[in-house]
C-alpha cells in the first residue's frame, strides 16, 4: 500500500521535497525485509536505504549528501513515511543521522571525509552516546571521563540505551573533560567499534525489538584527532544535534500514527457488526475523526519546527528553534499513542493478536514518549522558553 502523500502539498515544502515524498512512497512499499531478527534486519535496512540513495539526506552534499545542509523537512518526509512502511526501516534511516549528525555539525574536514560519505552509502553504522544509567533526561550529570593520556584521550565510563549499540562501526560518544564545569565541561569524541577498550557485548531487549546496547569504557585510548569539536563543547553540540533529530522524531510518529489511522478506516469499512459495517456506527464516525485531528495537530506543529530550521538556516538568522522542535516531539509522540491505542480498541481481540499492524505498532510508539528527551523534558523545555520569551 501507498502512503498518502496529500500533506506535502502545504506550504512548509517545496517541489524538491514534493519529489521526495513521492519518490519514496512508491520505492518503501516494494522493499522486503524479514524483521524477525532485528539486528540483522536493521543491517539489511541500511544496505537498502544507502544503495537507493535516501542515506544520502544524513549528510550535506559536501561529503555526499543529497543536499546542501541537512534538511529538517526532507528528514521529516523520510521519517514519516519509512515509519509508515516499517519503524525498524526509520529507526535504521534516523540513526545514520543522528549518529553522524555531531560530525556533520562540528566535524574536521578529515573528520566529514572518513565518515559521513561512508554513512551515506550505507557502508558505515553510526551510533550516538549520551545517555548513561544515571544521566538520562539530566545530560550534563554524566559520570563517562575522557583524561589526557599519551598525547590523546582515555575514556573511562559506562554509556546505555545505546541504538545500535554492537553494530555501529563508529559511536558519538560525550564525557566529561571538566568535572567539576557541570555541562560545561563535556567533550565529544568520535570512538571507532573495534576499539580494544570499549566493550559492547552487553545487549538490551526491548517490547519493540530494535538493536540497543551498553557501552563500556575501559582506559579506551584515543587519538588526540577523535576530539569532535571544541574542547568543554560537547553539551550544545549533543543539544544541537537533538534539535535537529527531535522533529524527527515527531515525524517518525506521525508516520505510526498515519498508518494506525490507515488500518482503522480499512477495518471499519470491513467489519461487518449488527447488519452494517464497522464504519456505519457514528461512534466509529468520532474516534476516526478525533484521530484524524490529533494526527493533523501533530503534523502542522513537526512541519512548522521543520520549516522554522531550514528557514533559518538558509537566512543565516541560526535561530535556536529547541521550543518549537520539542513541542513538536511531545505532541506528535502523544497524539500518536492515543491515535494508536484508538485503533487497536476498534479491532478488538484483533488488536491484541501478535501479527496484528495495530499490535506491532502499540509497542513500536510506546518509546518514542521517552527517548531523545522524554515528555517531560520537553515540557520543561517550552515551559522555560515561555518564561524566558
Ligand atoms: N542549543 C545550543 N545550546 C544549548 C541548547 C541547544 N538546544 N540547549 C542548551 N544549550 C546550552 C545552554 O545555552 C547552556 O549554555 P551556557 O552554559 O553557555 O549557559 C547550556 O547548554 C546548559 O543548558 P541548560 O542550563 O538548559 O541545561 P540543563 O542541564 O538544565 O539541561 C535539558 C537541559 C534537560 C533540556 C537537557 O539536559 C536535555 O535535553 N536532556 C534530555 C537529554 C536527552 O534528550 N537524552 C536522550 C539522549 S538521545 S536518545
Amino acid at each position: 500500500m501507498r502512503a498518502d502523500t496529500r500533506h506535502l502539498a502545504l506550504p512548509f515544502f517545496d517541489d524538491a521535497h514534493r519529489a521526495l515524498g513521492e519518490q519514496l512512497a512508491g520505492w518503501a512499499p516494494a522493499q522486503q525485509v524479514d524483521e524477525s531478527d532485528d539486528r540483522r534486519a536493521c543491517r539489511q535496512w541500511v544496505r537498502l536505504l544507502g544503495d537507493a540513495g535516501w542515506l544520502r539526506y544524513c549528510v550535506p552534499a559536501s561529503a555526499g549528501g543529497a543536499m546542501d545542509k541537512l534538511d529538517s523537512r526532507a528528514l521529516v518526509i523520510l521519517r514519516e513515511t519509512l515509519a509508515f512502511h516499517s519503524p525498524l526501516a526509520d529507526f535504521a534511516f534516523a540513526m545514520q543521522g543522528l549518529g553522524s549528525g555531531a560530525i556533520t555539525l562540528a566535524g574536521t574536514p578529515a573528520q566529514q571525509a572518513a565518515y559521513l560519505p561512508a554513512v551515506a552509502r550505507g557502508d558505515k553504522i553510526a551510533a550516538f552516546a549520551l545517555s548513561e544509567p544515571d544521566a538520562g533526561s539530566d545530560a550534563g550529570a554524566m559520570a563517562t571521563s575522557a583524561d589526557a593520556a599519551d598525547g590523546g584521550w582515555a575514556l573511562n565510563g559506562c554509556k546505555t540505551w545505546i541504538s545500535n549499540g554492537d553494530i555501529a562501526d563508529f559511536y558519538v560518544t560525550f564525557a566529561k573533560t571538566d568535572r567539576e564545569a557541570g555541562t560545561r565541561g563535556i567533550t565529544a569524541f568520535i570512538v571507532d567499534a573495534g576499539n580494544p577498550g570499549l566493550d559492547s557485548s552487553e545487549h538490551i531487549a526491548v517490547m519493540a525489538p530494535h538493536p540497543l546496547a551498553t557501552l563500556k569504557f575501559a582506559h579506551c585510548k584515543l587519538p588526540g584527532e577523535a576530539q569532535l569539536g571544541a574542547l568543554n563543547g560537547g553539551f550544545k553540540l549533543a543539544m544541537q544535534t537533538l534539535d535537529i533529530f527531535r522533529a524527527s522524531v515527531a515525524a517518525a510518529a506521525l508516520g505510526m500514527a498515519r498508518r494506525a489511522l490507515f488500518e482503522a478506516v480499512r477495518f471499519s469499512r470491513e467489519r461487518k457488526m449488527f447488519g452494517q459495517t464497522l464504519a456505519d456506527f457514528q461512534l466509529t464516525q468520532a474516534k476516526i475523526g478525533e484521530m484524524a485531528a490529533l494526527i493533523d495537530a501533530a503534523a502542522l506543529l513537526t512541519y512548522r519546527a521543520a520549516w522554522l530550521r531550514d528557514d533559518s538556516e538558509a537566512s543565516g538568522a541560526g535561530k535556536r528553534i529547541t521550543a518549537e522542535a520539542a513541542m513538536a516531539k511531545m505532541t506528535a509522540t502523544e497524539n500518536a499513542q492515543r491515535v494508536i491505542d484508538m485503533a487497536l480498541q476498534m479491532h478488538g481481540g484483533l488488536g491484541v493478536k501478535v501479527g496484528t499492524k495495530v499490535e506491532s505498532l502499540y509497542r513500536d510508539i510506546r518509546s518514542l514518549r521517552i527517548y531523545e528527551g522524554a515528555t517531560e523534558v520537553q515540557q520543561l523545555i517550552i515551559g522555560k522558553a515561555v518564561l524566558q520569551s
